[in-house]
């Protein structure tokens, strides 16, 4: 038996290389998600590892095994409604003799050709299958969804005789989290004065901004004032009228890009400042060139964008699309947790887009419903069953 381990930069990939090398008859024994390269743990590149094997028999001891050949390249899928399936225990097959290898094998072999052409008819395990019917419900991406069941079966076959519900949803919430793990997540770095937080009319840019300014008070003992661009509505001004009064903090209502130079001389010995925009200023791309003569955007200011969880996927992407044409988003806000119990729109549009989110805000109380984002949180709110809710 020829054994070989191909690492790829997605499954087609190593299904296409395992197929040149080892042939249409290979089968493959195991495969999951790997980083490679890097330094100090950023940069990593994401792969996909597979273990794959082809039956030659070289050895006069191992009868050769009279069996249909398997005609299609099989994947990684799972074992058809077969509860007493065998488990291929890859470190078992290099201590066990051949002919125990060559029985396993055939299992497997057999076990696979039970696997339904297409994914979406698979039949996984019924642990497993009940994480990916939960992927499926919070409406995370198929492809990221296949990905994740990649991983998930690799663990439930290493270790399933034992495993538990609360075990495949731990593996399944550490890989969702170690996914996304790369990006920037959690409260502002104040590593920049300028915080621009920019999202489309009534997401809750003005209320969250509020509770920015309110924690970075209080939590981090930072001298902060606002800055409104947003002079569209007088209800606007006065909004955050109010929460500068409550919260003691300056506020400089600017009207156009003089105001704002002013209000940034004033506020020269403030260690943060937070800006309010009305969401059509960065969708006039005339506003955003001038804004660049006044701030160094590159130095001095990160943007945040601000989405509604409320909002259908394709509504957030076109609107990053808009925003990010025109300034760089550092990270995401996602607000009206509260109002939704459907969080994959959240992951998928980390995931695609590379960037990490700084707070969820759960509602409309100024400054306590905010939360700190992590990867760990945002993955555990997709997996999250509503007895876990109640019992937490
Ligand atoms: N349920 C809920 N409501 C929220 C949340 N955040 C903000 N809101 C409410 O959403 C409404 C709009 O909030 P604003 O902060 O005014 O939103 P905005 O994006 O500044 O709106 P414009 O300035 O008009 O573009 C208000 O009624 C807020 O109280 C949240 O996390 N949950
Ligand atoms: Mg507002």
């Amino acid at each position: 038996m020829k054994v070989k381990k191909f690492v790829a930069n997605s499954m087609p990939e190593a299904m296409k290389r395992i197929r040149a090398e080892l042939g249409n008859d290979a089968v493959i024994l195991n495969s999951k998600i790997v980083y490679t390269g890097g330094f100090l743990g950023l940069f990593r590149k994401r792969c996909i590892e597979v273990i794959a094997a082809m039956d030659q028999v070289s050895n006069n001891r191992v009868p050769k095994i009279k069996e249909k050949p398997v005609n299609t390249m099989l994947y990684y899928e799972p074992v058809a409604k077969q509860k007493e399936s065998p488990v291929l225990n890859f470190n078992k097959v290099e201590e066990n003799t051949s002919s125990e290898v060559m029985k396993e094998l055939t299992e497997v072999k057999q076990l696979l050709q039970n696997i339904s052409s297409t994914r979406e008819d698979t039949v996984y395990p019924e642990l497993v299958q009940h994480i990916n019917q939960k992927l499926i419900s919070q409406e995370i991406d198929t492809s990221i969804r296949n990905e994740l069941m990649v991983s998930l079966l690799e663990k439930w076959y290493t270790n399933r005789t034992d495993s538990k519900i609360a075990d495949v949803k731990r593996w399944c919430q550490q890989e969702m989290a170690e996914r996304i793990s790369m990006y920037k997540f959690g409260d502002i770095s104040f590593s920049k004065k300028y915080v621009n937080v920019v999202g489309p009319t009534g997401v809750g840019k003005t209320t969250t901004l509020a509770k920015i300014a309110a924690d970075s008070m209080l939590k981090f003992r930072k001298k902060v004032a606002l800055i409104t661009t947003d002079t569209y509505r007088i209800a606007a001004i006065e909004q955050l009228k109010t929460y500068a009064k409550i919260l003691s903090v300056p506020l400089e209502v600017c009207y156009n890009l003089n105001d704002f130079k002013k209000a940034c001389d004033t506020f020269k010995d403030y260690d943060v400042v937070l800006i309010d925009t009305a969401g059509r200023n960065f969708r006039d791309s005339r506003y955003v060139e001038e804004l660049k003569n006044i701030i160094d955007y590159e130095n001095e200011m990160e943007t945040l964008l601000v989405l509604s969880l409320t909002s259908k996927q394709s509504d957030m992407e076109e609107i990053f699309k808009q925003f990010s044409s025109s300034i760089d988003i550092k990270q995401f806000i996602f607000t009206k947790l509260d109002e939704t119990a459907t969080y994959g729109a959240m992951y998928n549009m980390i995931d695609k887009y590379q960037i990490g989110v700084a707070y969820l805000t759960n509602g409309q109380d100024v400054p306590d419903d905010k939360i700190s984002a992590s990867a760990e949180v945002i993955s555990k709110l997709v997996l999250e069953d509503e007895s876990d809710e109640r019992s937490s």
